[in-house]
């Protein structure tokens, strides 16, 4: 059985992945609207991989007898004035839920709840490989610069992202 503190702190972290999959759904359709349907494509598995960590905590909570609170999900912006404000806003976002799931973590181990922190040991992992896909993309952005040549062999390359789930996960 969980603690009180730590399933609210959980529920609240459904609701940040949720938000997460909104918001790159919405940059998805940006990039469409944009007629850069590989950057979309990207986006889409982007948001299908946060709807599985917002599924994760969700099974995390029911598993353990807790109680789920689904809290309704903000609007995310809709508008990017360029591909390279939209990675910008990537890299940001993943930096803030980083420091969520650090968090989380933090308070795992303060009330001795080695079962949550078993499960925020493949988010702290996961981030590390979410900031570094963004810094990524967000470094080849600069390279490209103004070129529209770079920008479409960019889209390129991603448009051969395909959304795997992740290995022992199922939701
Ligand atoms: Fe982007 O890792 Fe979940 O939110």
């Amino acid at each position: 059985m969980m603690k009180t503190k730590m399933n609210e702190a959980l529920n609240r972290q459904i609701n940040e992945e949720a938000f997460s999959s909104y918001l790159y759904l919405s940059m998805s359709a940006w990039f469409e609207s944009r007629n850069l349907k590989g950057f979309a494509n990207w986006m889409k598995v982007q948001a299908q991989e946060e709807a599985v960590h917002a599924k994760i905590f969700f099974n995390h909570i029911v598993g353990r007898g807790g109680s789920v609170k689904l809290e309704a999900i903000a609007a995310p912006k809709t508008e990017w004035t360029s591909p390279l404000e939209a990675f910008k806003d990537t890299l940001e976002h993943e930096r803030h839920i980083t420091a969520c799931i650090h968090s989380l973590m933090d308070l795992a181990l303060k009330e001795k709840d080695h079962a949550a922190a078993i499960t925020l040991q493949w988010f702290v992992t996961e981030q590390v490989e979410e900031e570094a896909n963004a810094e990524e993309l967000l470094a080849k952005l600069e390279m490209v610069g103004e070129s529209r040549q770079g920008l479409f062999m960019l889209d390129k390359e991603l448009g051969a992202r395909v959304f795997q789930m992740p290995a022992g996960v199922t939701v």
